[in-house]
């Protein structure tokens, strides 16, 4: 210890932590006049004394080896991925491609990612990506949102939307892998995406976001005012297409109700204009809401369209299927209360956020009240409010996207303000950095939220981190809002793009170490194994059939089950690896050198690749992920024979 550090009594690295704690608590700093003990923080003496306070200075640190309270899933925008994250640490875990084309994981290459990735195209969209590798490369996930039962998660699945292609996705959270894509007819981009809450998902809902021709084949072309805007409900069990709605506006993002009897998506662009300027040409626009059970009924009865082989209705003004509620100009995000009765659109455009009372839209679709009589509270907030977030206590968070801060507000006050008490709904701004669009609380989208924590999903960092060129990392900072003020306590800088995030309690999630052998993720694999007379667990073997080489192999640290094997010049190659290591942790891989190929093979997992051997000569393949001491040589070699000429 230094001569200071004795006079402190604190140690070198107890310093840099406590200094971290107490910057991160929002105090000047060390060094700023506030002292330790004013930020909270004691010295190892005083803990001894003082366990209570002790434990408020280590509130947020997770040490090596702990493990975090919560996961949160994160979409990456437009890389495509969904990254799992853990809370408080903000540490990333994990990351599960879907959309993208990964080289660690082989995403977009085995055969097991490439049905998922092609099954649910449009016929459409098969023949065109028929010339261009079979498969979209890009995508763009914005709303990840796992499966409910009974109004909170039940560790399921948790899905997701591509806007760029018009996807919808699945993620299995027993395995964390992507097993169902389906991508929509009849719409053009998918944006707002949330489930349905109660009973149980049960439906998906997916906002289409821009309006087109239907069918969009060239026909129409510049009538915009021949477009339609879509909604659809897509089963989640199936991952098929439930029924779709047309609607007025381009709907921007959605949430479902406590009850399963509504949806309700916000929605702009109700002058169905095509430019800027004419988009924004109103002073209003809408909250679109669905009545399901009408839907359901109507689909049942017959009362559609079918088109591309879906039941399609009509929800344009005047359908007893839907209400439009007037709200300002281009609202954005839309989110349902833990109470199961309020939800709450954002103003965007509009300083204000509107709060509906979900009790009241029985009458509403009866007529007996008027679409504005569903408000109950309409409260100024600041500039820019784009997501709200609850804490289970009657208050909500509001991201201020031009204002760079969270407004904390109460839902009860706002509601006695707009009936004309002179009170002030807002409890605390926060300034974040910079422009937040996403926030969420722990398993604040859930009828259990705890509020506990918020993350402010920040799409600037400007100054934030050491500078890294043109291209900045964005921001997603961790506040703690257990007590009465909200504090920022970490900064976490991610690439594109922190777009949205999920924060589920870890009892709720429950994925499994290795992998089944008798799992549905690769039972084509399994299936050809056994017309072959293969046992994949135990043999290593080259099968020809014709032109088409299968070649059958088993990994086990360190060493594969073929050292070599070898085919002609121009075979359609199919190799399959199995994981034989029933060990935690050890995963193989395989990559063939200078053949593009390469693709994990976790433990008791089969993955296949299948590729054209149209280079002769030798080409060694290898082991990708270090599994062993011998990892190294973990390789063997096929041969490839040149073709007679
Ligand atoms: S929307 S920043 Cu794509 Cu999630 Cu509001
Ligand atoms: Cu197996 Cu490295």
């Amino acid at each position: 210890m230094s001569q200071e550090e004795k006079k402190n009594g604190l140690s070198r690295r107890q310093v840099l932590g406590t200094t971290a704690v107490a910057a991160a608590a929002g105090a000047a700093g060390v060094t700023g006049g506030v002292s330790l003990k004013d930020a909270g923080v004691i010295t190892p003496a005083e803990a001894q004394t003082a366990p209570s306070a002790r434990s408020t200075a280590n509130k947020y640190e997770v040490k090596p080896g702990e493990l975090d309270e919560y996961y949160v899933f994160f979409s990456s925008g437009q890389t495509g991925e969904v990254r799992i994250v853990g809370l408080p640490s903000m540490r990333e875990l994990m990351r599960i491609p879907v959309f993208n084309r990964d080289s660690a994981t082989g995403w977009g290459q085995t055969n097991e990612s490439l049905k998922v990735l092609t099954e649910g195209l449009t016929p459409q969209n098969r023949e065109f990506l028929k010339d261009r590798g079979g498969i979209f490369m890009n995508g763009d996930l914005h709303h990840p949102h796992p499966s409910f039962t009974e109004g909170t998660y039940d560790g399921r699945y948790l899905f997701a939307n591509d806007k760029s292609n018009t996807r919808v996705c699945r993620i299995r959270l027993d395995v964390m892998k992507c097993d169902k894509i389906i991508q929509l007819p009849n719409q053009a981009t998918v944006h707002g995406l949330r489930v349905q809450k109660y009973p149980r998902t049960g439906y998906v809902f997916c906002n289409g976001e821009d309006r087109i021709p239907l069918p969009n084949d060239g026909k129409i072309l510049d009538e915009p005012k021949k477009y339609s805007g879509m909604f659809t409900a897509v089963d989640g069990d199936t991952m098929k297409v439930a029924w779709q709605i047309i609607v007025d506006g381009n709907l921007d993002n959605v949430d479902a109700d406590y009850q399963g009897k509504y949806a309700w998506s916000t929605c702009y662009n109700s002058e169905e204009g095509v430019t800027l300027a004419e988009m924004m040409a109103k002073e209003q626009d809408w909250v679109v809401i669905f009545n399901l059970k009408r839907i359901e009924e109507a689909v049942k009865r017959g009362d559609y369209q079918e088109m591309n082989g879906v039941p399609v209705l009509n929800g344009r003004h005047g359908s007893p299927y839907t209400r439009y509620v007037p709200v300002g100009n281009s609202p954005h995000g839309i989110n349902t209360a833990p109470d199961g009765i309020h939800f709450v659109a954002n103003g965007k455009l509009s300083p204000t956020v509107t709060v509906f009372d979900a009790r009241k839209l029985d009458d509403l679709f009866d007529d007996k009240i008027q679409p504005r009589d569903v408000v109950v509270a309409e409260p100024e907030l600041g500039l820019g409010p784009l997501h709200t977030a609850y804490d289970g206590k009657g208050n909500a968070y509001t991201t201020l996207f031009l204002d760079s801060q969270v407004c904390k507000w109460n839902i009860d006050l706002a509601k006695r303000a707009y009936k004309g008490e002179k009170v002030n709904p807002v409890i605390q701004k926060l300034d974040v950095h910079y422009q937040p669009g996403h926030n969420h609380t722990s398993m604040g989208q859930t009828k259990e939220a705890d509020g506990k924590w918020l993350i402010s999903l920040n799409k600037f960092s400007k100054d934030r981190f050491l500078n890294v060129g043109p291209l900045k990392p964005e921001n997603d900072q961790l506040i703690d809002i257990s007590g009465d003020q909200m504090v920022v306590v970490h900064d976490g800088p991610s690439f594109a793009e922190p777009h949205d995030a999920t924060i589920v309690h870890r009892s709720k999630v429950n994925p499994v170490h290795v992998w089944k052998r008798d799992d549905p993720f690769f039972a084509d694999a399994v299936q050809q194994a056994k017309a072959d007379g293969i046992t994949l667990e135990t043999d290593s073997k080259v099968i020809r059939e014709g032109n088409k080489v299968r070649v059958y192999m088993t990994s086990a640290a360190p060493a594969f089950g073929l050292e070599s094997f070898q085919v002609k010049q121009g075979d359609e190659v199919t190799v399959y690896v199995t994981n034989i290591d029933d060990v935690e942790d050890l995963t193989h891989g395989f990559c063939i050198v200078n053949y593009g190929i390469n693709m994990e093979v976790a433990p008791q997992a089969t993955a296949s690749v299948t590729f054209t051997a149209s280079k002769p000569g030798v080409y060694w393949y290898y082991c990708t992920w270090f599994c062993h001491a011998m990892h190294m040589e973990m390789q063997g070699r096929m041969l490839v024979e040149p073709q007679a000429t």
